[in-house]
């Protein structure tokens, strides 16, 4: 055992560890039972389309037009991805696993809020899904269920475009989802005061949205902050393509 301190000889109580969590179905994306604001957000009128329908076609109720990366019905036939989670809610308001039932108070990513106003504050055009994923059994990490290695192409990112991002985390274990180049803007209620992150935990079984002002042009790595996930394979490139180049922006929602 050791102990740090700002000068030798120092000595202190260790104190008591915390009891060791048990997950549930929740963290398996399954949660059916618990209220808040999780359950006003699913449109249960598209469950019957099978796991996570309500989240992958059509317009959501903001009008965005929905991109997944890899729709969900081909996400559970691939080797690397052991589960889709059938109900990812948001856990915005939870402080993380292990955090439940602490004495003390704990803050939450719905608790925080910028000090300044957000610089961009549109509405962005467009909301692109990618899903977290595991086959934990054969250390396999992904993002929808294709390790880096065997990616075929970037995600797409177009200059000057506000984007929203949606992470869906299939897998058991809390990841730092990490951006390089960019802010996420964490679409978390605060309004024009968003939290702006580089790096955001998305938990077992969550469904969690950023914005983001795709306005640095070039490749930029995307990847779980684990880095033994990382390594894996839960990485991707970001590329934000300039104006001009590829499909523009304004023409995308026709398509759907
Ligand atoms: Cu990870």
């Amino acid at each position: 055992m050791a102990t740090f301190g700002p000068e030798p000889g120092l000595r202190a109580e260790v104190p008591a560890l915390r009891t060791v969590p048990t997950l549930t179905m929740k963290d398996m994306g399954m949660d059916h039972g618990q209220g808040g604001m999780d359950h006003r957000r699913m449109d249960h009128s598209k469950m019957d389309h099978g796991a996570m329908g309500h989240a992958e076609h059509g317009p959501d109720p903001h009008g965005l037009s929905v991109q997944p990366v890899s729709p969900e019905s081909q996400l559970s036939r691939r080797p690397g991805v052991a589960n889709v989670a059938a109900m990812p809610v948001s856990r915005l308001d939870e402080a993380g696993i292990g955090l439940e039932n602490v004495p003390h108070r704990t803050l939450t990513y719905a608790d925080l809020r910028s000090l300044d106003r957000n610089p961009d504050l549109r509405h962005p055009g467009r909301e692109v899904v990618v899903h977290l994923t595991s086959n934990m059994e054969r250390y396999m990490w992904s993002f929808d269920g294709v390790k880096f290695s065997e990616v075929t192409g970037p995600i797409v990112f177009h200059e000057g475009e506000r984007v929203r991002l949606t992470l869906v985390n299939n897998t058991m274990m809390p990841h730092p989802i990490h951006l390089h180049g960019m802010f996420f803007d964490v679409v978390n209620g605060g309004g024009d005061h968003k939290p702006r992150k580089h790096t955001i935990i998305v938990k077992p079984g969550e469904k969690l949205s950023v914005d983001i002002s795709a306005d640095h042009v070039g490749d930029w790595a995307f990847h779980c902050h684990l880095l033994y996930h990382m390594h894996a394979g839960m990485m991707q490139v970001v590329s934000v393509q300039p104006e001009g180049q590829g499909q523009p922006q304004s023409h995308q929602g026709a398509h759907h």
